[in-house]
């Protein structure tokens, strides 16, 4: 049976559906829930006027249960009520005894208001609380029906409805968005077997091998607990001494200290879902798998300067972004690639595949492209949708399974426990966002929250008296059977020989970059370390790099006044050209936004021309102005949506100033808008007096600099500047060297 995408109504959910569970779920959350219409509170005065509409057909709007299409809706002329449906008189004033008189106890309608906010705030997420979503779609063009029975996977022509989560690691919920960290990168497949969450992150390996370490790498990395600071932040000393004293570590710090830390956009990260799986097909043998998102709009990244002025200037910049480019019709792309793996080649990657603290260099297990995913729709409400998801990696259809990779183990306990504690209860998969497109049918019942039982008197299994229908499913019936793995052993607390080269894939990574990613990572570490105050932490990290890189190494200690210790790195282990996103990105200036700064005496045809020219390539012109609306302009009209005062050069991927600019030169803020851009390596443009702007910002810094364009009149340039942007950045300017 296929489904369609996420627009589907409950009604038809539950028609499609064969089992008696979903129904009735339906059926109960329509008579309920439902029933109770809320919203409408801030309509204007006339409304509240209209004539009320009919209770009884409020009645079959509101909550019901569609994954992606939550909450009430809220209608014109609709009557604000208390959470019984009593119609309130006025929302304005506590009840009192008489004006200037004390509040009674006995309004009723204050006290549910008041009790209902007091108990808004959920726990946060103890890890990835920062976040924004969005729903899409899943197309598979390559079936892998030779490696796994799950349809998600062989089934070519259906389209499966998605949500993404995509978050950050460290800070808490209200932190920045361009924080250095790793990013979480969970996609929920409600697919016609089931559920199935691919909970990923940004990077392909992790910092620990084994669950245990985790609650103490968190509390390392979160803000030190005797004053909480810093915030979404790891330069400090616990989270270096933890990981000093971690070697293993090793591999997932030269990610988070490289550019993929602070990646430019959600909608140009990949994902991967790091551990080891298994694909199981329909004779039951298993092929290891490892999962890849690859972003259409490739790997980018922001600088760490402008990722650190951002956090003040935008904090909501990549849920922003993310937002905007949805609302604007740029939906964001992702192939998903496999990688797969018999059992019997495991030696083939030269390190344990259960160790996730590894990766399987692409030269040598290829990733293959077998879908693509498009993220389409916002979610109506942040908490509803963003908030309530509810990620596990244990929620597979039946064709996937897990490794024994003691991470993944680990997390496969830690993912329903923690939704225990956010929800306060079991029932957080009746939450619309949670709920399977697929039937659900089985006796657990009550709890807190829990809003559709079974109807009738069977609540067990088996059963034999009439409406306790559940079957169980063998494999060919579309059941889950566990993969029939061998398991045998000793009970210790050990980990495999396998385990222990914590430092060869760090050495990988590092030599694998182009000479601007390596001075990329030398400055992130000179900047974390730098913010360290114990000597001997700085020392153990030393000795952990000297392991991993001599240049590394040198350059750090040089910047922290401390020697350089001997290692050993295994240089040997060569390089791999897709580790590295300066070698893999395409250019493009597709999505890109560029400030079009203007003031008055502008020319209008340059700022039309530049307008054009990028929205012809996809990406945007915003013009910057000295106040919001028309400026004076020469040969037609300019309008300024942004301004001096709201904008900053770090919310802009480049640069353009017009001709009939040169009084700019004497505002401070236009002047040092070019002068940041050009010190953040993008494009910069000026052309006519424009380019008095630019020698203001630059003086002579600007002739002749990689993806500097000056020219007579915008149309003159238009071709070079958009390529300059397509390019992201101009490395050469800050780093000296030419990137790949
Ligand atoms: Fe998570 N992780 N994690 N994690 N993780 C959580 O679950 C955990 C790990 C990841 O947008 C928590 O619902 C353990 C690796 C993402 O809702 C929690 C271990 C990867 C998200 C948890 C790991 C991830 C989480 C907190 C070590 C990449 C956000 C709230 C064994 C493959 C999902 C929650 C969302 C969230 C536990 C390691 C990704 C506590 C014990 C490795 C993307 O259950």
């Amino acid at each position: 049976e296929s489904i369609s995408s996420g627009d589907s109504t409950p009604e038809q959910a539950a028609a499609s559906a064969d089992g008696v569970s979903r129904r009735h779920f339906i059926a109960a959350a329509g008579a309920g829930a439902g029933a109770v219409a809320l919203g409408a509170a801030l309509r204007p005065a006339a409304a509240q006027a209209a004539e009320p509409a009919a209770p009884a057909a409020e009645a079959a709007s509101g909550m019901g249960g569609v994954p992606g299409a939550p909450g009430p809706e809220v209608k014109t002329g609709d009557r604000l009520t208390s959470n019984q449906g009593v119609r309130i008189s006025d929302d304005q004033n506590t009840l009192r005894a008489g004006t200037r008189g004390p509040s009674l106890l006995e309004d009723g309608l204050f006290r549910e208001k008041m009790m209902h906010f007091d108990h808004e705030r959920i726990p946060e997420r103890v890890v990835h609380a920062r976040g924004a979503g969005a729903h899409g779609s899943f197309r598979l063009h390559t079936s892998l029906a030779q490696f796994t029975r799950a349809k998600v996977l062989t089934d070519t022509g259906v389209t499966t409805p998605v949500f993404v989560r995509f978050s950050t690691v460290n800070g808490s919920r209200g932190s920045a968005d361009t924080a250095r960290d790793a990013r979480g990168f969970a996609t929920k497949f409600y697919t016609s077997e089931g559920v199935w969450d691919l909970v990923g992150n940004n990077i392909p390996v992790f910092f620990i091998q084994d669950a245990i370490k985790f609650p103490d790498l968190v509390h390392s990395f979160k803000p030190e607990p005797n004053v909480e600071i810093p915030q979404a932040s790891t330069a400090h000393d616990t989270f270096y001494d933890f990981i000093s004293l971690t070697p293993e570590s090793a591999h997932m710090l030269m990610w988070t200290t490289s550019d993929r830390g602070i990646p430019r956009s959600y909608r140009m990260m990949e994902g991967f879902g790091i551990h080891t799986f298994r694909l199981v097909n329909s004779s039951g043998d298993s092929t290891f798998v490892k999962f890849h998102w690859k972003p259409r709009l490739s790997v980018r990244s922001l600088v760490w300067d402008e990722a650190q002025k951002l956090a003040g200037v935008d904090p909501d910049f990549h849920r922003r972004d993310l937002a905007d480019a949805i609302n604007a019709g740029a939906y964001p792309q992702w192939d998903l690639g496999v990688q797969l793996l018999a059992e019997k080649d495991t030696g083939k990657v030269g390190f344990d595949v259960l160790d996730a603290t590894k990766l399987w260099p692409e030269e040598t297990v290829p990733v293959q492209l077998v879908g693509t995913m498009t993220l389409n729709r916002n979610p109506q409400n942040y908490f509803t949708e963003t908030e309530q998801v509810a990620f596990h990696t244990g929620h597979v259809v039946p064709g996937i399974d897990f490794s024994d990779d003691p991470l993944l183990q680990g997390r496969n306990f830690s993912y329903l426990d923690t939704q225990l504690n956010r929800f306060s209860g079991p029932n957080f998969s009746q939450l619309p966002i949670n709920q399977p497109h697929s039937p659900v049918n089985n006796f657990q019942q009550d709890g807190f929250m829990r809003y559709a039982n079974r109807p009738g008197r069977i609540n067990y299994e088996p059963n034999s008296l009439p409406g306790g229908e559940a079957h169980e499913s063998s494999a060919a019936q579309g059941g889950f059977v566990s993969y029939a793995e061998p398991v045998g052993g000793t009970k210790v607390r050990a980990r495999s020989d396998t385990f222990s080269d914590h430092f060869s894939q760090a050495t990988l990574f590092f030599q694998s970059m182009t000479e601007p990613e390596k001075q990329h990572i030398i400055q992130a570490l000179q900047f974390e370390l730098g913010k360290v105050t114990v000597k001997a932490v700085q020392q153990r990290m030393l000795g952990l790099l000297a392991n991993i890189d001599t240049r590394l190494v040198t350059e750090v200690a040089g910047y922290l006044s401390l020697p350089v210790p001997s290692g050993s790195p295994n240089t040997a282990i060569g390089t791999s050209d897709a580790l590295s996103q300066e070698k893999t990105a395409k250019p493009s200036a597709r999505t890109r936004k560029v400030a079009v700064l203007v003031g008055d005496g502008v020319t209008a045809a340059d700022v039309a021309a530049i307008g054009k020219a990028l929205h012809a390539a996809g990406g945007a012109a915003v013009v910057v102005g000295p106040h919001v609306g028309p400026v004076t302009a020469q040969g037609g009209t300019v309008t300024a949506t942004a301004t001096y005062l709201t904008s900053k050069s770090v919310q802009f991927d480049a640069v353009f100033v017009p001709g009939g600019t040169a009084g700019l030169v004497s505002n401070g803020d236009a002047v040092h808008f070019v002068e940041e851009a050009f010190k953040h390596d993008k494009a910069v443009g000026a052309v006519g007096t424009g380019t008095a702007v630019l020698r203001a910002a630059l003086g002579g810094a600007a002739a002749g600099a990689a993806g500097v364009v000056t020219g007579a009149s915008a149309s003159a340039v238009a071709r070079d500047f958009v390529a300059a942007v397509a390019a992201h950045r101009h490395w050469s300017r800050s780093t000296g060297a030419i990137s790949a």
